[in-house]
This record gives structure tokens, sequence and C-alpha cells, in this order.
């Protein structure tokens, strides 16, 4: 089933100039890029994006990063894509993730993780509209 997906790049990932090599390895996959732009996320943005995570503890440090820069705002598009992305994308943990995936092979923290990609459907669509805007997504 073809499904689309929001995906962050990461202001950690444009800072240390990793875009083209994250960004290849969805579009070497065969993910299509539906939606490309950089863009400096705002805290109201952040707010919003992360909406299950603002009462957690580990949500200031994560709003002052995800802010802290730009970052490329996707829509990615393929079969299955929501579970591919992820699966590309690798464990919250960078530490954790297995080697292979985006965060096993380049990240080193569960904060600084490179990448955001859409959990379910309905997150997707969700993120989509918000980033986006609901008349064309
Ligand atoms: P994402 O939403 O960014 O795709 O990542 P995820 O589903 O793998 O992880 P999630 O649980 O949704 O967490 C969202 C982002 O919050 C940061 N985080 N920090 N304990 C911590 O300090 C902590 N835990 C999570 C990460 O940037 C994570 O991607
Ligand atoms: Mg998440």
């Amino acid at each position: 089933m073809t499904q689309r997906t929001f995906v962050l790049i990461k202001p950690d990932a444009v800072k240390r100039g990793l875009v083209g090599e994250i960004l290849g390895r969805y579009e070497a996959k065969g993910l299509g890029i539906e939606k490309l732009e950089l863009r400096q996320v705002t805290g109201e943005l952040a707010d919003q994006h992360y909406a299950e995570h603002v009462e957690r503890d580990f949500y200031p440090p994560l709003r002052e990063f995800v802010t802290s820069g730009p970052s490329i705002a996707m829509v990615l598009s393929g079969d299955q894509a929501i579970e591919v992305v992820r699966l590309l994308n690798g464990a919250t943990d960078g530490r954790a993730a297995a080697p292979g995936t985006i965060r096993g092979d380049l990240a080193l923290s569960n904060r600084e993780n490179l990448v955001h990609g859409s959990d379910s459907e309905e997150s997707a669509a969700r993120e989509i509209a918000l980033w986006f805007g609901a008349e064309q997504s």
C-alpha cells in the first residue's frame, strides 16, 4: 500500500553536513520525494509537532534542540513508507540503534538523533497537514 510520511532531518544533521548522506539513503531505498523544504522551526511549531511529549521531562531540551537551527522538512512516499522510514531511521537512541540504520551509523545520542519519521498513518496525516498545510497534503 502506497503511503506518505512526514520526515524531518533535524538541526544536528544539517549542522554536521549529513543532509546528502541521509537523503541519499531514503532515495536509494526507492522512496519518492513529494515535498522538501528548509525550515527554521519555531517553538510554537515544535510544541504542536511534539504535542504528545510537551509534558515530558525531556521536552524542554528537545524543544531547544529542534529550534537550534534549520531543519529539512519532507514528505516521502512509497510502499509502506511509514514503517520503511522508521526502519531506516533506527531506534530512537543512536547508541542502541542497529548498525545499518541512519541513527545506528551516524548518531550517538537519544536526543540529537538526526531524523524524525511519522509513527502511524494518523501521525503522518496530522504532521503533513501541520507542516505543509491541509490544502496541499
Ligand atoms: P521521532 O519522533 O523524532 O521520529 O523519534 P522517535 O519516535 O524514535 O522517538 P520519540 O519517543 O517520539 O521521541 C521524540 C524525540 O524526542 C527526543 N528524545 N529525547 N530521554 C530523552 O532525552 C529523549 N527521548 C526522546 C529524540 O530527539 C526523539 O527523536
Ligand atoms: Mg516519535
